[in-house]
Order: C-alpha cells, then sequence, then structure tokens
C-alpha cells in the first residue's frame, strides 16, 4: 500500500524546488485547493438546492448569462484570495474590470490570480462536468501599492503557476509551477486532495478530436481539410478514423486529452473573429500546463504563451493538445 501523499505535503516538498521561495507561492496554491474544495461541494448538491442552480439573472462582461454558481465560485475565490495575504489583485471572467485589493494587508501580496471561477457553467443544468482555471504571476508593481493593469497584462510566458480544477466524475486539481504537472483527486471522505497522477505527459500522439463541429464551414478551411483528411480516415495500420469527442466543457476537454492524447481546437470564426476562447484565464494556464506536459498551444499563428496581452478579456483562437495532432493540424491552415 504506497503512502497517501497529500497536496499540501506535496507542495510542502516541492517548495525546495523554489530557493528563494519563502512559502508565499505554497500557502497561495493551499488556498486554492481549499476554495476549490468549498467550491465542489455547492457543484455536487447544484441540482437540489434552489439558490444554486439556474440563471442569475445577469450577464458577465462576456455577454454570457450568469449561472448562480459562476457568481458563488467566483466569491468563493476572490474571498479566499483576500483572506490568504499573497494576493495583491485579481482578474476574473465574471468581473469587468481587474479588482486591486483595497487593504494594506493585501497590498503586500506578491501575486496576482487570474482566474476562471467555473469555465463551462452553461453544462451546470444538465449535470455536465465543468472546471475552474487559474494562472499565478508575480506582481510586477511595487510591494505595498496597489496592483495595476499591467500586473495583470503579463505574457503567458511570466507565469509562475497555472493548474485547474475538473468537477467531473470526481474532483481533481492539475497544476504545474514549471517543475511538471501533478494531479490530484479530492478523497471526499478525508477531504483532502491526494497526489493521483504523478509527473502528467501528454502523449506525442493521440486518436482524439475536440471541436464543435457546428463551426466548421465558418473558420479556415484548413481545420475541415485537417478533419476530414487526418480524423475523419482511416490511418495506416489501424481500424478506424480518430474519434471525435466534444463537451463543451474546455477543462474537460483537456484534461482527457492530457490523459489519452488528443487535440482541442477552438478556431477563430465568422461569428467569433478572435476565437471565443479567453487568453489570461483559459488558454495561457492550460498553454502553461501543455507545454510542460509535451504538449503545443498555439493560435494557429503563435505560440499562446509568447502573447503579449493588450486587454484583460482578450479572446484567441486555440489548437492544443497532442504534440504530433497539434502540428498536423497547423499545417493544415
Ligand atoms: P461552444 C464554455 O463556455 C467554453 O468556454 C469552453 O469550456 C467550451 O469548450 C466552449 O466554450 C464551448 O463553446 O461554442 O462550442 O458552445
Amino acid at each position: 500500500m504506497s503512502k497517501v501523499v497529500t497536496l499540501h505535503e506535496f507542495i510542502m516538498n516541492r517548495q525546495a524546488d523554489f530557493p528563494y521561495a519563502s512559502g508565499e507561492l505554497s500557502r497561495l496554491l493551499n488556498d486554492i485547493a481549499i476554495a476549490s474544495k468549498i467550491v465542489s461541494k455547492d457543484v455536487r448538491r447544484a441540482g437540489l438546492l434552489e439558490n444554486i442552480l439556474g440563471a442569475q439573472g445577469s450577464t458577465n462582461v462576456q455577454g454570457e448569462e450568469q449561472q448562480k454558481l459562476d457568481v458563488i465560485a467566483d466569491n468563493q475565490f476572490i474571498n479566499m484570495f483576500k483572506v490568504g495575504g499573497e494576493v495583491c489583485g485579481i482578474a476574473s471572467e465574471e468581473n469587468d474590470d481587474f479588482m486591486p485589493f483595497e487593504s494594506d494587508f493585501s497590498r503586500q501580496g506578491k501575486y496576482v490570480v487570474l482566474f476562471d471561477p467555473l469555465d463551462g457553467s452553461s453544462n451546470i443544468d444538465v449535470n455536465v462536468s465543468i472546471g475552474t482555471i487559474f494562472s499565478i504571476y508575480r506582481r510586477v508593481s511595487d510591494l505595498g501599492t496597489k496592483a495595476t493593469l499591467d500586473d495583470m497584462l503579463q505574457a503567458g510566458t511570466e507565469q509562475v503557476a497555472a493548474g485547474y480544477v475538473l468537477y467531473g466524475s470526481s474532483t481533481m486539481m492539475v497544476y504545474t509551477t514549471g517543475k511538471g504537472v501533478n494531479g490530484f483527486t479530492l478523497d471526499p471522505y478525508i477531504g483532502e486532495f491526494c497526489l493521483s497522477h504523478p509527473d502528467m505527459k501528454m502523449p506525442e500522439m493521440g486518436r482524439i478530436y475536440a471541436m464543435n463541429e457546428g463551426n466548421v464551414n465558418i473558420c479556415d478551411a484548413g481545420i475541415k481539410e485537417y478533419i476530414g483528411t487526418k480524423c475523419q480516415q482511416i490511418p495506416e495500420g489501424a481500424k478506424r478514423p480518430y474519434s471525435g469527442r466534444y463537451i463543451g466543457s474546455l477543462v474537460a476537454d483537456f484534461h482527457r486529452n492530457l490523459i489519452k492524447g488528443g487535440i482541442y481546437i477552438y478556431p477563430a470564426t465568422t461569428v467569433d473573429p478572435e476565437g471565443k476562447l479567453r487568453l489570461l484565464y483559459e488558454c495561457n494556464p492550460l498553454a502553461f500546463i501543455a507545454e510542460q506536459a509535451g504538449g503545443i498551444a498555439s493560435t494557429g499563428k503563435e505560440r499562446i504563451l509568447n502573447i503579449k496581452p493588450e486587454r484583460l478579456h482578450q479572446r484567441v483562437p486555440l489548437f492544443i493538445g497532442s504534440k504530433q495532432m497539434v502540428e498536423q493540424a497547423l499545417a493544415c491552415l
């Protein structure tokens, strides 16, 4: 029987990876884990509690109808960051502008967090997996001052950590600090995330493609070519074509591809000329994880992590997953 390694133990053990770390990032990652457990509890009961299920009756800056659980999750993470003291400000999908924390206590925080509190929330009412995505940067503004927009608009290469929480058949937290990717499964009986997927690597090749094929005639014709010639033909030596799997929840599609190999495509379309997914709190964190696991993340024209953001809710096209699959798709564009 191997020893159970909790997330807390793992983080503390890995702290030695960061010679100058004085524990702030470790505490921040633990704060995220605690907030995720609380959100997981709410997600698991969403269908039972009238005050949780359904639409909030408001729309976010994206023009998307907010679900009650979107707002609950957003507030849960924000409150955790405020009391934790490691974060001087945040930006989230659910808030129009970035949020510098006002207290002197928070202004001493070294980090900013950009996050999507509940991605795929339109799936809540139909009981499909959803997820939280987060991206952590060191602030560029001076300690003790108010967080600035520049703290938020940093290239993905500057991330110190990134991860996601998947509220699926089990609740998992997967993250990287730039030294590989590790996955933890929440054991509800002890209330701890326990190491279940050490040193995750994305297979270089896979047989799963994830795309909303309803868009296939309103995007780059090369994508239709890739799907028609690579995904929907029987590869040499194989017995069947690739499998199309599209959950409609980015975190769930990404996680499956991370484990089994695969590609997720959300291209620019005539409806969403910049693509649908947000650079700062969806594409960058997953790109960091993908690359750390041996995968690739591109807009179709450039490496996601190299982009210098200009706007908080900036959208970009996303091709992310197994190295060879993404390369094949990009070659068709
Ligand atoms: P569509 C959810 O809204 C999301 O941001 C991702 O989680 C998901 O992959 C995508 O959008 C689904 O978008 O246009 O296919 O419904």
